[in-house]
């Protein structure tokens, strides 16, 4: 090999354009780019084709985010957003990566593109290999392929030497065998995106509520008085909820919104399926913006606790349920007592917002019994996002704001089937309950021992620890912190393999070999021999449902996930007590299997085939909390952040514009925010810019600070944005390569990539 290729997209910029920030979102400006891009990925005709078969009862799942379809009513046009439509021009795109293109191309030379252009080379037609030493993939056949697998995974001194990874796409039916596969294997190195995104969620919520789910549904919202969306972005990650905050406006509910940037899509919007609409001036959502700093939230949120408490005490029983406190929770003293510790001028620069505001937000928190709060990753990838979300679920109990209609939380999940593989038992560290079931419906004996999570597994192929890397979906390199370490990781490793659709980052920082083994996409028709199949997947509200490809797949030399993972295991496994080939003829049979370990798929092949599923069990729901330590729904003290600024430092979040999914770019504009034809942007503070002598798009380059630590971004054009001091805002995954991979989350280990400490140098 000749020399490494690049990690991180190059450094070059691309022709920034500065536009008016939009006062509303979606409208016609969202339909006529969702047309624009379905019509250059895959045709006008074709295109429309399927966005009518999107989120429709007999369609399929869209590939974008999580938020949930509506269980009665479904739009006539059709049930996606712009962003939706994006996801599905990406996947269903006429070009192809054929074997030509990898004979003519080398990796090294693949690496010096863009991710926007890595990814608008197309679908990946059939299984390639990277030979030890070689420049370009070869083609390679699915036997030889996995045989190849079934050798290195072999010659291994320990199972504990494999990491297999998961990205949130994987059907129930795919996550099912893969970790049936992988404990068969012998280990739980279980790694998924979810470390790096809701696992700090999952944490918080099955400690205080006893599951690690959300408890709302989407008709909740029809019912709120009040709902606080805090941390995350709707209009650009997910724009179908701004028709659920939509309907909460229209029965009179109010909108808090919690974020350093105001972002247009909660502020105001357009319904994209209502087009009387879009001419006039939008809905006002938010009624109520605190334009929080950057991990200010558990001392806004202390201080709101602080008032509620004080205002209890001068007005006994007016505040607090009492009933529901006393019946269905525990730790309420030791909560109210530990806020003593704290005070409110102590707390309130932290926030970065006018005590009014506060008082504000509170009075709407005091005058309201049934409250929704929805969050994403504003919280969730800090160093105390624990305690974020846990501090989130004091407000709720005290009100008595859950379990009830219109009341509730609801972390809003990222990718489509995310939660479903958690469910299917992909995780490092799944209960003995779970591996019990497992190993009785299989008479196998699999493994206690946790595995490694992301952060875990970046650091085991680091020091060699570990020497496979597998990724079921995802990308890897570009997706995790600390890119160049993480890059070495890899490159220690003698076999990368990734299922895949597309070409991605991660395709090219390899070990010494590497496969790239292509799979069906959502959108395609899935053939067995038993005939047509169907997958599965659960939403963010955990309804799970059938999804359905439409269109012919890219390549005849594409297999299902579920094949994969039966070909790998075959040609892996002695002596497996599982049926491989029969299992995967007929996903009829791995349902089955499903029904026969996981709690509440009972029935599960019938009611997947009602149309728009069933709901699985959920105990918050329905006020029972006897899965927590206590059997009842805990309180719990927490820690605001305990970052402190040197001069002349700022705080970083990383975050997604309107034109990318997660490393996947669709395009080089993010709308919302007014900045077109460029990534490479820092938002900032225009008062923090004149103290650091900067101005307007003036080129600068990023150094991160972690203990005695320092990491380097070059080449950022400086934007004055509407953002607290202190505070600035760059995109992912350019930015990565400055987040440690040791600053992570307490308890979740999700890495802290909304609170990255910097420095900035002008050029
Ligand atoms: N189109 C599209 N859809 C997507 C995705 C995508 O990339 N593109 N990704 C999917 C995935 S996997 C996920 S997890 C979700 C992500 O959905 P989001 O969480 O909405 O995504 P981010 O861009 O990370 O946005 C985080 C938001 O939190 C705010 N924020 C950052 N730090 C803080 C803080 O300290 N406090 C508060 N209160 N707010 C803060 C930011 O200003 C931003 O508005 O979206 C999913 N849907
Ligand atoms: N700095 C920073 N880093 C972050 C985040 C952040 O906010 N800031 N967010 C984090 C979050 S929330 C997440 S979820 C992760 C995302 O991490 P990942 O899930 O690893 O990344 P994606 O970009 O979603 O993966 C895209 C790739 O998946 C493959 N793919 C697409 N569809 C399919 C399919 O149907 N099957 C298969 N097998 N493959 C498919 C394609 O090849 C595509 O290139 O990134 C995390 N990283
Ligand atoms: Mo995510």
């Amino acid at each position: 090999m000749s020399e490494k290729s690049n990690a991180q997209p190059p450094e070059k910029l691309t022709g920034i354009q500065l536009k008016e920030i939009p006062d509303s979102a979606v409208g016609f400006k969202a339909i006529k780019s969702s047309i624009n891009h379905i019509t250059s990925e895959v045709g006008l005709i074709k295109g429309i084709g399927l966005l009518k078969n999107l989120n429709q009862k007999d369609g399929f799942d869209c590939p974008g985010c999580a938020w949930p379809d509506p269980d009665a009513k479904r739009a006539f046009l059709a049930e996606y957003c712009e962003n939706g439509a994006k996801a599905v021009a990406e996947e269903a795109t006429k070009n192809k990566v054929s074997p030509l293109f990898f004979a003519t191309h080398s990796v090294q030379e693949l690496a010096k593109l863009s991710d926007y252009e890595i990814g608008k080379s197309g679908r990946i037609t059939q299984p390639m290999y990277l030979p030890e030493g070689k420049d370009n993939y070869e083609e390679i056949s699915w036997e030889d392929a996995f045989n190849l697998i079934g050798e290195e995974l072999n010659s291994l001194d320990s199972p504990d030497e494999a990491i297999f990874y998961t990205s949130g796409r994987t059907s129930n039916e795919a996550a099912f065998l893969y970790q049936l596969f992988v404990r068969q294997f012998g280990t739980n190195n279980l790694p998924d995106c979810s470390n790096m995104c809701h696992e700090s969620s999952g944490a918080a919520l099955s400690e205080t509520l006893g599951i690690g789910k959300g408890s709302v549904t989407l008709d909740d919202f029809n019912h709120a008085d009040l709902v606080i969306v805090i941390g995350q972005n709707p209009g650009t990650n997910h724009p179908r909820m701004l028709t659920a905050l939509g309907e909460t406006k229209n029965n009179g509910g109010k909108i808090i919104t919690i974020n350093p940037l105001p972002e247009v899509g909660l502020l105001n919007y357009k319904d994209p399926q209502n087009p009387l609409k879009w001419i006039g001036s939008g809905q006002d959502l938010t009624d109520l913006f605190l334009q929080v700093k950057i991990n200010g939230d558990v001392a806004l949120l202390k201080i709101i606790l602080k008032l509620m408490k004080q205002k209890e005490i001068e007005n006994p029983g007016a505040i607090f349920n009492h009933d529901f406190i006393k019946e269905k929770t525990a730790g309420i003293d030791e909560m109210l007592n530990d806020l003593d510790n704290y005070s409110i001028e102590e707390l309130l620069p932290q926030t970065g917002i006018e005590f009014e505001e506060i008082e504000k937000a509170t009075e709407l928190i005091i005058n309201n019994e049934k409250i929704i709060i929805c969050w994403a990753m504003g919280l969730t990838q800090h160093k105390n996002s624990v305690d974020n979300i846990r501090e989130l679920v004091n407000i709720l109990l005290l009100k008595g704001s859950i379990g009830k209609k219109g009341a509730g939380t609801c972390p809003v999940r990222g990718h489509s089937n995310v939660q479903g593989d958690r469910t299917m038992g992909i995780w490092e560290k799944s209960p003995d309950s779970f591996l019990d079931k497992l190993d009785n419906e299989f008479n196998f004996k699999s493994p206690r021992k946790h595995g490694f999570d992301v952060v875990n597994s970046i650091e085991a192929m680091h020091n060699e620890k570990a020497k496979i890397f597998f990724g079921m979906g995802g990308n890897f390199i570009s997706a995790t912190p600390d890119t160049e370490f993480t890059a070495d990781a890899l490159r220690n490793c003698n076999l990368t393999v990734h299922i895949s659709t597309k070409l991605n980052r991660s395709h090219l920082i390899h070990g010494k070999k590497a496969l790239i083994l292509p799979c069906l996409g959502r959108s395609e028709k899935d053939f067995q021999s038993s005939g047509e199949q169907f997958v599965t997947v659960e939403n963010s509200m955990g309804v799970v449902h059938q999804s359905h490809g439409h269109l012919a797949p890219h390549s005849n030399k594409l297999l299902s996930e579920p094949k994969i993972v039966a070909g790998i295991a075959i040609a892996t496994l002695k002596n497996s007590t599982v049926n491989w080939t029969k299992l995967t003829d007929n996903y009829d049979l791995i349902r089955n299997k499903i029904e026969a370990t996981i709690p509440g798929f009972e029935n599960y092949n019938k009611r997947a085939r009602i149309k728009g599923g069933f709901y699985l069990p959920n105990n918050a729901r329905i006020n029972n909390f006897e899965p927590t330590s206590t059997g009842k729904a805990n309180f719990s003290k927490n820690l605001p952040s305990d970052i402190i600024l040197k001069k002349n430092q700022f705080l970083m979040m990383t975050i997604r514009t309107h034109d990318q999914y997660n490393t996947t770019i669709y395009g080089l504009n993010d709308r919302y925010r007014g900045v077109l034809n460029e990534r490479r942007v820092i938002f900032m503070n225009e008062e923090d810019m004149k103290q650091q002598g900067l101005k307007k798009l003036d080129l600068v380059n990023l150094t991160s600070h972690f203990n005695d630590e320092k990491r380097e971004a070059k080449s950022f054009l400086a934007i004055p944005y509407n953002i607290p001091k202190q505070c600035t805002a760059t995109y992912f995954p350019e930015a990565n390569v400055l987040v440690p991979i040791k600053s992570v989350a307490k308890i979740s280990n999700t890495p802290a990539s909304k609170t990255v400490v910097i420095s900035i140098q002008k050029r």
